[in-house]
């Protein structure tokens, strides 16, 4: 039998669950955005220090943020049941508890970057809802503890209770989660909009670019499989009408661009590899997509940066923001404002309607998504999102390379067989690899056709293989005869380098 404290700290648990159901419906009714959870969670993300951060995507990778709502929930929890066990013992304080609760909620809201009037009232609504139902449910629970006659009522009544209020409270936070996905996948008018056709394609990808090997990664990442990552717990809606990219600053001409113009310019295809500076070695959050967008460079052109500035602080419309270096969007890389991905318009996550995409910077520097300004300024008067968390402000790709087959742990058949993998450093090009068997010789490998000098190449070496354990290690070399080196450095604070190394065992 449930003693009288876990009974008032089950109220309090109920009390907080129909609080913060309420709260999220609430949002996800009037105030899209303003959740309750997504706001103290992106909150904490922002604030969270900069190992901290690293440490989450280490751990849960593109899962992080699932991890982060699982956290928040468990943190939720046992404040609702410490404030259920107060509401018991010295009332009012539980209440006083829930209350300030839902009150550092309704003062984080208006701080987010992209706050509106109404942001504080999901979190009035789940405190006030949180605090209104646990005296009652208390109450119960007292009840039970010096029922004399007929325990077993008020216990049932407490359950029944307590039980609707929790389920109320899922009931609603399922409601706020479909309305949320809902209108994620109504952006009917995404659905709607036909791209231009680009007026400089692309040459076609040739065949020999992708070996067509069995695990080793395609040369073109399919959407569906293109890793994410970035700070928003939901996902911006942006719509493509509404939508305008101001340039500012340092500039002879600040301008204004709306979707229609931009639509209007004559846009190109590109292929670049997008990598984050938070890989590991060997990691997965790189891919390659096939970009529809408008060259950077012209737009500053237009907007004309005065001799003194060195950077352009690209913003989002959630307050991310990005530092990259000015010359590298006035160079003659294809660095654009990006509306298409592999065919289509851009996937809300991967930055609808307009994101930037720089060969040759890690993402965090460089690909800023749901882009609304250029800030034209100076590295030493601005600096950006992760540079504020202890990142470094310029962030170049290294050159790298992977072993995607045999994958690490497997069990390979002895005899005729191959190792295959990708090898990158965006905008400089890879001139070759080379593997290396336990601690055989270095090998080259073959590479196939790169796409381009933006894009990872893949390679593939044929080898038989020896019953017993082995280490395969590979090394990439660039265009410029640059050889990756083998010192180990974590990804912070500007990315990741070493040999990726695979343990497999062959009988
Ligand atoms: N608005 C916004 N843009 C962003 C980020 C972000 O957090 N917010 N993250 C950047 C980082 S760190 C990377 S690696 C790339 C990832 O792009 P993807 O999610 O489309 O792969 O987006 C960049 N653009
Ligand atoms: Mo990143």
């Amino acid at each position: 039998m449930a003693g009288p404290r876990v009974l008032a700290a089950a109220a309090g648990v109920a009390a907080v669950v129909l609080g913060a159901g309420v709260g999220e419906l609430v949002a996800g009714l009037f105030v899209p955005g303003a959740s309750p959870i997504a706001v103290i969670g992106g909150a904490l993300i922002d604030a969270a220090p900069a190992w901290a951060k690293d440490a989450a995507i280490g751990l849960f990778g593109t899962a992080d943020k699932l991890a982060l709502v699982v956290g928040i929930a468990l943190v939720l929890g046992l404040v609702a049941a410490a404030a259920g066990l107060l509401e018991a013992r010295f009332p009012p304080w539980g209440r006083v508890a829930v209350l300030t609760l839902g009150a550092v909620g309704a003062l984080i809201a208006p701080t987010r970057p992209d706050a509106g009037t109404f942001w504080w009232v999901p979190s009035a609504v789940a405190a006030l809802t949180a605090a209104l139902a646990l005296r009652p449910l208390v109450r119960l629970t007292e009840a039970e503890s010096d029922a004399g006659e007929q325990p077993g009522i008020d216990r049932r009544r407490f359950l029944v209770y307590g039980g609707a209020a929790a389920a109320a409270g899922v009931l609603a936070a399922l409601g706020a989660a479909a309305l949320q996905s809902g209108r994620q996948a109504a952006s009917a008018v995404r659905e709607a909009i036909t791209l231009p056709r680009p007026a400089k394609t692309m040459p076609p990808v040739p065949a020999t670019a992708d070996l067509g090997i069995d695990g080793l990664a395609p040369v073109v990442t399919p959407n569906s499989d293109f890793y994410r990552i970035d700070t928003a717990l939901i996902v911006p809606t942006v719509e493509a009408q509404t939508w305008t990219l101001r340039i500012h600053g340092m500039v002879e001409h600040e301008l204004t661009l709306t979707w229609d113009e931009l639509l209007a310019l004559p846009l190109q295809e590109s292929a670049t590899t997008l990598v984050c500076v938070s890989n590991e070695v060997g990691g997965d959050l790189i891919g390659n997509a096939v970009w529809l967008g408008y060259p950077i460079r012209e737009l500053l052109a237009r907007a004309k940066p005065t001799a003194q500035a060195d950077m352009v602080l690209s913003r989002s419309i959630d307050g991310f923001t990005a530092s990259t270096p000015l010359e590298v969007l006035t160079d003659d890389r294809d660095a654009v404002l990006a509306v298409g991905m592999n065919g289509e318009p851009l996937p809300a996550e991967h930055g609808y309607p307009v994101r930037m995409v720089v060969p040759g910077l890690y993402g965090y520097v460089s690909a800023t998504k749901w882009v609304t300004e250029l800030e034209v300024t100076r590295f030493d008067a601005a600096t950006a999102y992760w540079t504020d968390r202890g990142w470094s402000a310029r962030g170049p790709v290294k050159l790298e390379s992977r072993i995607d087959v045999p994958r690490a742990g497997s069990r390979v058949t002895a005899g005729d067989t191959v190792i295959a993998g990708v090898a990158w450093q965006q905008h400089t090009g890879v001139a070759g690899v080379e593997v290396q068997i336990d601690e055989g010789d270095w090998m080259p490998a073959a590479l196939a056709t790169a796409i381009s000098d933006d894009t990872w190449v893949q390679w593939s070496l044929p080898w038989r293989a020896t019953s017993g354990d082995h280490t395969l290690r590979c090394r990439a070399m660039s265009a410029e005869g640059e050889v990756q080196t083998a010192q180990v450095a974590p990804p912070a604070p500007d990315g990741a380098t070493g040999w990726h190394a695979v343990q497999v065992s062959v009988a």
